[in-house]
């Protein structure tokens, strides 16, 4: 099955990294899913073409594991194809129309994140922010504009350092920011009036999935009676954690942290490189979604409302319960 270049091209720069960022990565996705529909050029009919489209998606599936908002996208269009009928025509027609949708209705979540958290801020704040986040940069951009902030402070955010992305960002608004290495947090943390992340995947019970360190991050803002909020967009919300699943945790190559040679010439010597960790609900005063300023506790309701349909299709997969005799005998 021939899948067109840029198609592949986008699937290998969301691996490597070269298009990160939650939310572009499931822009990006959608795009490619397009792309390839656009692009169709296998005569087999309408079965053939919707093989063809599942393999495509099965390729953007498989680059980057811990972000839901990647499978989000791909679902949502996939699953407007699904519903869709009529020639191959009108199954691209589908595809394109839901792509189109899911990156605007993506860009417009931002903007209306951006306006809620802005009041969110203090007067005078001094803001931390770790790792790249578009959502969280809005959010502080937007604040800086109504005069709330007073100071940023970005982490470096090893060992891909997207904390240079964000003073890139930082200083085009115009927002005076301070790069910190990842291990001054708890250092300067008497300094910040209130933490603003973006976020990768929310949990069914609340809990943030984000660059790694973020969860030392809060706990420092927790200890230190800090506000922290995560900016997060309603498709990143995970509906595969209601019926249970785990979000499975990147780890990248060694290399990142350290030169192959240095592996190399150390033999024996292991190197780990999550990508991302977990923050627990408690630890999180708010989520700013397009839809509002929610508590963790209420990322059940959001997923109910937004992935309703796809909660209900997981659980028809689901096997059959186990009787309660079955279960204590399985201890
Ligand atoms: P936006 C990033 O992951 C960071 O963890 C960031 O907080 C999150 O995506 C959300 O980013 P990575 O792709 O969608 O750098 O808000 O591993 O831009």
């Amino acid at each position: 099955m021939s899948v067109p270049q840029r198609v592949l091209d986008i699937a290998e720069g969301i691996r490597s990294m070269r298009i990160r960022g939650a939310g572009k990565i499931a822009r990006a996705a959608a795009e490619a899913l397009k792309i390839a529909a656009q692009e169709y050029r296998g005569g087999g009919g309408e079965e053939d073409f919707r093989k063809y489209m599942e393999h495509v998606a099965q390729i953007l599936l498989s680059t980057r594991p811990t972000a839901v908002s990647l499978p989000n996208a791909v679902y949502y269009v996939m699953h407007r194809l699904e519903k869709a009928s009529g020639s191959i025509g009108d199954l691209v027609d589908a595809v394109v129309a839901a792509a189109d949708e899911f990156i605007r209705e993506s860009l417009e979540a931002v903007q209306r994140i951006a306006m809620y958290g802005a009041k969110l801020i203090p007067s005078g704040a001094v803001v931390l922010t770790h790792c790249h986040s578009t959502a969280a940069v809005s959010v502080i951009a937007a604040a800086y504009k109504m005069g709330r902030v007073r100071k940023v402070y970005s982490t470096e955010t090893r060992p891909f350092y997207q904390g240079r992305i964000t003073m890139r960002h930082l200083l085009s608004a115009g927002v005076p920011a301070t790069q910190i290495p990842d291990s001054a947090v708890r250092y300067i943390m008497r300094e910040v009036d209130v933490v603003v992340v973006g976020a990768d995947t929310i949990t069914s019970n609340g809990a943030l999935i984000n660059k790694v360190g973020t969860s030392q991050v809060a706990l420092a803002a927790h200890e230190a009676r800090v506000r922290f909020y995560t900016a997060a967009e309603t498709y990143k919300f995970s509906p595969a954690t209601v019926i249970g699943e785990p979000v499975p945790i990147e780890f990248r190559d060694p290399s990142e942290i350290v030169p192959r040679g240095w592996i190399e010439a150390h033999r024996g010597i292991e190197v780990l490189n999550p990508a991302f960790d977990i923050t627990p609900p408690n630890y999180i005063d708010a989520i700013i979604t397009e839809m509002g300023v929610i508590p963790p506790q209420a990322a059940i309701l959001v997923l109910m409302e937004r992935y309703g349909w796809a909660i209900e299709k997981m659980r028809h997969r689901e096997p059959p319960r186990l009787r309660f005799e079955e279960t204590v005998d399985q201890r």
